[in-house]
């Protein structure tokens, strides 16, 4: 009975949630100033968690001119980023009441609606980033997006965050021994939290939006992110180290609610696939054009850069062994076998 009134306050919520979303449509537009008026025109709200200036943002405003172009102002995009409209599990969960169209989260909190994104959290999983495309466009990869369906949302692409490093206000980071005791912010991920465990480390999990306060006043001591959303948060403010750990491989995941996907046409669908791809190699491009420059912009900021010893990668990659071997059957141990497979394939393409 009780699941029944559950079910039923949900639907209920949904349809008020549509009504209301679809009436203050043409209220407001998105932050890239763009005409609100939509008209009878159906209109994707997009929402991400960092700023204006990083490439995620780039790549969302390529999405929005390739859509509204195609389909002839048909969609609109009206496009928020730094949080505007939520977190990345918030603005997911948005999606799947339908309050919001698309958002692009990283796979980490993703693991949170669908366990088997967890994998990528593997540290150390990707040596590279077009071992990392291979993996992530092909049938493996594809094959976990579909996944997403069950969750009333739809998986259209892969972008990039990129691969992960250790910034911290406290000592510079050079072996697994200056992980210790230190507070460590962590992605909304369980495999996150226990592998920095392993390491020493005291981690918390946070959303993204709490992040910079967090570190300004104290309650952690530090965060792991690519050098380019280090640098363009401005984390350089409230961080003083950065080393090389380039512990794990961040992809992003362009999601878009299911019950909007079903909603278009068989043409705005394929439209839609088709730019969020396009944009999405648009995105990486501009993202490892951004990560190499980053560093050293980091060191004119005053931050302390450390390299990591490859004997220093070894002892955390043997440190955090157990972790990946518990998570395996939570991810679910095909799922782990066929990615640590198509890695291998990956890596012999790409000698
Ligand atoms: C931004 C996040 C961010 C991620 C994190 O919404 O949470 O540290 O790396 O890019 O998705």
């Amino acid at each position: 009975m009780k699941k029944i009134l559950m079910l039923l306050s949900t639907v209920l919520l949904i349809a008020m949630l549509a009504a209301c979303g679809n009436s203050d449509s043409d209220a407001s537009g998105g932050s890239d100033g763009g005409d609100s008026s939509s008209g009878d025109a159906k209109v994707i709200k997009a929402g991400i968690g960092l700023n204006d200036k990083h490439p995620q943002y780039k790549g969302l405003l390529k999405f929005k001119e390739i859509v509204e172009e195609k389909t002839d102002g048909k969609i609109k995009v009206e496009t928020y980023h730094s949080g505007q409209l939520g977190d990345d599990r918030s603005m997911t969960e948005a999606l799947q009441l339908g309050t919001q169209e698309v958002t692009i989260p990283s796979t980490a909190p993703l693991a949170n609606f669908v366990p088997e994104f967890s994998v990528f959290d593997i540290p150390f999983l990707f040596p590279s980033e077009e071992v990392a495309d291979k993996v992530l466009d092909g049938k493996v990869g594809q094959g976990i997006l579909k996944k997403l369906e069950s969750q009333n949302l739809v998986g259209l692409a892969y972008w990039e965050n990129g691969f992960r490093d250790v910034t911290n206000s406290k000592h510079p980071i050079k072996t697994m021994d200056d992980f210790q005791g230190l507070k460590l912010r962590t992605m909304e991920n369980d495999l996150h939290l226990d592998a920095f465990k392993k390491l020493g480390a005291n981690p918390t999990p946070m959303a993204f939006t709490e992040l910079f306060t967090a570190m300004q006043q104290g309650t952690v001591d530090g965060q792991e992110n690519p050098y380019a959303t280090i640098y363009l948060q401005k984390f350089y403010e409230v961080q003083k180290y950065v080393s090389n750990t380039h512990h794990i491989y961040s992809p992003f995941v362009f999601l878009m609610s299911k019950s909007f996907y079903d909603g278009l046409t068989d043409e705005q669908q394929k439209i839609v696939k088709d730019a969020a791809v396009e944009a999405g190699k648009y995105e990486r491009k501009l993202n490892r054009e951004a990560n190499e420059k980053y560093l050293k912009k980091l060191q004119d900021e005053g931050m302390k850069y450390t390299e990591i010893t490859p004997e220093a990668r070894e002892e955390m990659k043997k440190a955090v062994q157990p972790v990946i071997d518990k998570y395996k059957s939570e991810i679910g141990e095909e799922t782990v076998e066929k990615v640590y497979k198509a890695v291998e394939e990956a890596e012999e393409s790409t000698k």
